[in-house]
Formats: C-alpha cells, structure tokens, sequence
C-alpha cells in the first residue's frame, strides 16, 4: 500500500516536471522576438562562414545548406543554449560522436538545407564541425562566438 502511493507520487511529480519544461519552451525571454536567421553553407570539406558571431540570449534558427556531395552535418560542442529544436534534417549514424559534449545538431543530405533552432545562454568561443569520418579533419570545423 505504502509502495504504491509512493509510485503514485513519483507520477505526478513526472507530469508536473514535464509541465513545466513545456511552459518554458513556450514562454519566457524567447517570447515576442521573431527568430533571427543565420545561414551557413557546408560542401567538400569547409563550413562557410567559418565563424558565426551570436548574442547571449537571442532565438537563432541555423540554415544548413549543404551545397556539397554527400551527407554533412553541423555539430556545436559544448556551447550552453536552451530550446534546441531541430526544425528540418535527417538523422544519421553518429556512432562516432561522443553525444554528451553535442548541445546542437543539424544535418542535410547533398543539395538539402538542415535548419535548427536555439538561444545560446552563455557567452563563449565555442566549437562546431561536421561528425562524417575525416570530414573535420579535412576543414570541416568552425566557431561560434557569442557575445
Ligand atoms: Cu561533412
């Protein structure tokens, strides 16, 4: 009996948290301001512009265009944001990423655009690149800073 109005509990602090995290995504300082749009393209093997500059707080909707060959992606490492919400794109083997350290993440087949949308929260110099096998390594990695 005890056990199971423990369980009960549990349920219901799940459905308020849950509550919560969607009011937060609806709300708050993103409310009003419509998204700005920053455009990046990706080809055989670079990111242009190879720095992005943001500000602290602001909705940014990350247009990938991949005018290149095969899949790319665009992989933020370690940069705080909230609202990350992937808007067009397609999922891909990533067996080869650590994911812990990946706060945002798009990508687009040859001659498609991957958009995500974000708000950086924390001022930085961050990294991004793309995860296909030796593509950063080739020349696909950048910065983001924000301000
Ligand atoms: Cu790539």
């Amino acid at each position: 009996m005890k056990r199971f109005a423990w369980l009960g509990s549990l349920v219901v602090l799940a459905v308020i948290l849950n509550g919560c995290s969607r009011a937060a995504n609806s709300g708050g300082k993103t409310g009003g301001a419509a998204p700005r749009t920053v455009q990046v393209t990706a080809n055989e093997f670079a990111f242009s512009p190879g720095q992005i500059s943001l500000k602290t707080g602001e909705t940014v909707v990350l247009e990938v265009q991949n005018q290149g060959t095969v899949l790319h992606d665009l992989t933020v490492i370690k940069m705080p944001v909230g609202d990350e919400k992937e808007l067009a794109g397609v999922h891909h083997d990533m067996s080869g990423t650590d994911m812990k350290d990946v706060t945002v993440h798009v990508a687009a087949e040859a001659g498609q655009t991957g958009k995500v949308q974000f708000r950086p929260t924390q001022a930085g110099t961050y990294t991004f690149l793309c995860t296909q096998p030796a593509h950063k390594d080739s020349g696909m990695t950048g910065t983001i800073v924000v301000e």
